[in-house]
Order: C-alpha cells, then sequence, then structure tokens
C-alpha cells in the first residue's frame, strides 16, 4: 500500500477503511469469501496491462507469451478440478458467462425455464427486468407452498408442457441441495439444453460436498468469487459435442461441412459474441484459486462451510428463529422474519445488524408478500467465516447475537452489547495473519 497511500490518500483510505470493515465484522453474504493473499497478489499483478483478444495460441494481438502459458494453466487447473471436457475462463463474471450461454444456445425469443427469483433463483434466470426475461421467454418454476422445496415432479410437469428449449437448473436463496441428475433426466426426455449455474455452491461442488452437474450437463457455468474462492470474474464449462446439433443448430458447421461443437459455439458466443479482451490478472488469479481448491485442504473447507451452516442454522431454530425449509443443507441460510412480526422488515434488521457488524443481505422469502426492496427475509451464509476459521462453536455465538438483534432490531443497547461480543471473536480470527496494514 505504499505506493497508493502517498499518490492517493483517497483511495488508500477507502481501502484501509474496508480492510478494518471486513477484520472486525463477520462476513455472511453467502456469495462472500476472503481470498488468500497470493489471489490478491495475482489480480494486483502487470497482467493488468495486456490486452489479449482471442484464446490461446490464436490472438489478434503481440506479446502473449506469457498469457498464453497462464490461461492454458487455468483452463487446465478448472478441467482437473471439476472433470470437465471443455472450460473458457474468460466470462468477466456470472451474468456475462450466462449470457453467453443463452446466446450460444437460444435464439431471441427461444423459450426456456429457470427457477423464479422470489424462490430462489438468479436474474439471469429470466427475471423479467433482465436481458434473460426481456429478450427471451421465461416459463419459471418455483418452490412449493407448503414445503419451500423444489419438487421435480413438477418442473418434469411444466418442461412437458411447455417444451423449452432450456432448462436452468441453479440457486442463489435457496438453502437446499440441487438435484442435477433430475435436472438432467427432464432435459433430455424434452430435448432441451441443460444450463446448471453452479455460482453460489461451486466450492462445494470442487470439495465433494455437493453432486456436480459438470458430468451431466451441457453447460455449467460459475463464478469464480463465492464459495470457489477466488477473484471477482466466471467461467463456462461444457460438453465438446452438440447433443441436440440436429434438432436446434443444423446450420452450425465448420468451413469443412462437419457439424459445430457445443465448445465452438460457447466460445465464439464469449469471444467475439460478447467480449473483447479478456481480464487477464483476473484469470491470473483464477488460476491460483483453482490450484489452491486442487490442495486436499479445500476438501476440509468445504465440508466446514456445510457443518458451520447447520450449526449456524440449528443454533438460529433453537432461539427461536424461523428459516426458509426449516434448515439447511448447502452454504445458505435463509430466515423467514414474518412469525417475528417483521414483514417487509429485511432492510430494518440488515442494518441493525451491520450495526452489530453482522455483514447479511435483506431478501425476497417464498411467496414474498412486501417489495423485493423492504422484504421478509435475510439471507446469509458460511463461506467467508469459515475461510477465517471459525468453527461450529463460532457459529453458535454469532446466531445468538443475530437472533437477539432480530427479536428487537430497534434496541441499540442490545446492537451495541451483540457488537462487542463480535469485535471480540474476530480479533482471535484474523482475516490476513501478519498483514500489517492496520498497525
Ligand atoms: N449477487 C450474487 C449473489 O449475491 O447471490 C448473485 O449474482
Amino acid at each position: 500500500m505504499n505506493d497508493i497511500t502517498t499518490s492517493d490518500p483517497e483511495i488508500a483510505k477507502t481501502i484501509t477503511n474496508e480492510l478494518q470493515r471486513e477484520e472486525q465484522g463477520v462476513e455472511l453474504i453467502p456469495s462472500e469469501n476472503n481470498v488468500s493473499k497470493a489471489v490478491l497478489q495475482a489480480l494486483g499483478s502487470v497482467f493488468t496491462n495486456k490486452y489479449s483478444e482471442g484464446y490461446p495460441h490464436k490472438r489478434y494481438y503481440g506479446g502473449q507469451e506469457y498469457v498464453d502459458i497462464m490461461e492454458d494453466i487455468a483452463i487446465e487447473r478448472a478441467k482437473k478440478l471439476f472433470g470437465a471436457e471443455h472450460v473458457n475462463v474468460q466470462p468477466y463474471s456470472g451474468s456475462p458467462a450466462n449470457q453467453a450461454v443463452f446466446f450460444a444456445l437460444l435464439e431471441l425469443k427461444d423459450k426456456f425455464m429457470g427457477l423464479s427469483l422470489t424462490d430462489g433463483g438468479h436474474l439471469t434466470h429470466g427475471s423479467p427486468v433482465n436481458f434473460s426475461g426481456k429478450y427471451f421467454e421465461c416459463v419459471s418454476y418455483g418452490v412449493e407452498k407448503e414445503t419451500e422445496l423444489l419438487d421435480m415432479d413438477s418442473v418434469r410437469k411444466i418442461a412437458h408442457k411447455e417444451k423449452p428449449k432450456m432448462i436452468i437448473s441453479g440457486l442463489t436463496a435457496y438453502p437446499r441441495k440441487i438435484d442435477f441428475k433430475t435436472f438432467q433426466e427432464i432435459c433430455e426426455e424434452t430435448d432441451a439444453y441443460h444450463l446448471a449455474d453452479i455460482s453460489h455452491i461451486s466450492g462445494l461442488v470442487a470439495g465433494g460436498v455437493h453432486q456436480s452437474p459438470v458430468p451431466f450437463a451441457d453447460a455449467v457455468t460459475t463464478t469464480t468469487h463465492k464459495s470457489l474462492r477466488g477473484p471477482r470474474g466466471a467461467m463456462i464449462m461444457c460438453k465438446s459435442e452438440d447433443r441436440l446439433h440436429d434438432k436446434y443448430h443444423p446450420n452450425a458447421k465448420l468451413k469443412d461441412g462437419s457439424p459445430k461443437k457445443l465448445s465452438q459455439l460457447i466460445d465464439s458466443a464469449v469471444f467475439p459474441g460478447l467480449q473483447g479482451g479478456p481480464h487477464d490478472h483476473a484469470n491470473a488469479a483464477k488460476a491460483v484459486a483453482f490450484g489452491e481448491a486442487l490442495q486436499p485442504a479445500f476438501k476440509d473447507y468445504a465440508a466446514q462451510i456445510v457443518k458451520n451452516a447447520k450449526a449456524m442454522a440449528d443454533e438460529l431454530m433453537s432461539q427461536g428463529i424461523k428459516l426458509v425449509t426449516d434448515g439447511t443443507d448447502n452454504h445458505l441460510i435463509l430466515i423467514d422474519l414474518r412469525p417475528n412480526d417483521l414483514t417487509g422488515k429485511g432492510k430494518l434488521v440488515q442494518n441493525a445488524l451491520d450495526d452489530a457488524l453482522i455483514t447479511t443481505n435483506k431478501n425476497t422469502v417464498p411467496f414474498e408478500p412486501a417489495s423485493p426492496f423492504n422484504p421478509s427475509g435475510i439471507r446469509l451464509g458460511t463461506p467467508a467465516v469459515t475461510s477465517r476459521g471459525m468453527k461450529e462453536s463460532e457459529m453458535k455465538v454469532i446466531a445468538q447475537g443475530m437472533a437477539k438483534v432480530i427479536k428487537d432490531p430497534q434496541n441499540s443497547s442490545i446492537t451495541e452489547g451483540v457488537k462487542k461480543d463480535i469485535l471480540e471473536l474476530t480479533k482471535q480470527f484474523p482475516l490476513y495473519p501478519g498483514m500489517s496494514i492496520l498497525s
């Protein structure tokens, strides 16, 4: 930080303040994590200076000898980590990765299915305010009213009736496992492509604690910065061959007349279809993160994320807090504030938790009666606190603090008391041991 502190003290201050905020608080937003110093170093490297439109060994600019080596390594590590046939590491983030799959596989206005936003899907899974809902025809599926769980029979029924060209499996706010194998069966029965968006759970998949869609799905997208603990960015994994070439892409042929592969459709949708030069500094950091995730310790990390989420869910419930689906079996917990007389008060609770140094996000709950700006849920998860080394007993302390705040969110003496406990806790788990920025 020496140079930036001298040349731009204003921005340097925001960085040190952010570090302090992250160190002192507990980060429970389920899509966030704390990357290693090695990932930070790759992100801050000279690869940020380079342009490299194209793919390794087929670029449009000179000077690619080290970019090519780096991107090849990133691809090979991702293939090994997930057992993927083909990997594209260039998507800038999750939404562009999903856009690329849409543009590779569908035509404008084509019909597809995705989990509705209020039931835990993502904007790019068909929200009417997103490209996916605006330029394609989305038929949403949702969770069941009674159980708040996905019912694969009902997904199957909708698919057979609607005959979509693509079905998206995946979540951003669903606390249970996804049955990717059954999604694939439904896609095969109905001649639909299967896009599995594992952005939230790719660390769990890589660590072997969640079923992987990679052996089944036509395309799998993931961000790299959530449970996978890499830099902000994304990648696409896919099959080489287009299973539905004759039905949907009979005219997609190479110069020699052979059918275009699925991997070729995806690659050309990323570049030049949607993106220009890849973010080489981010791709170097992705390679570093994939290397870390290939280490045996990452399996322990992934297993601990799930153990921590269960411990936190159990403690919240024993403190009388209602959880959507009454628990979790992944990294994510969704609190339903309605029984606490806090319908539409998610923002108030999020702010009160912020004051207690517990970072979460307000979220809709299934069948949300209030607006998405003031919804009735709080979403949280354990990837970041697990990266700090916290275990089940710390989850209990945090959950007890959260329950106190939720039961009386406007009581500042309660918030202050919880804040003290959190400061005491986080002191024992330095974010970056040995980093002297705060001293
Ligand atoms: N913003 C991400 C999340 O928090 O789940 C999804 O893009």
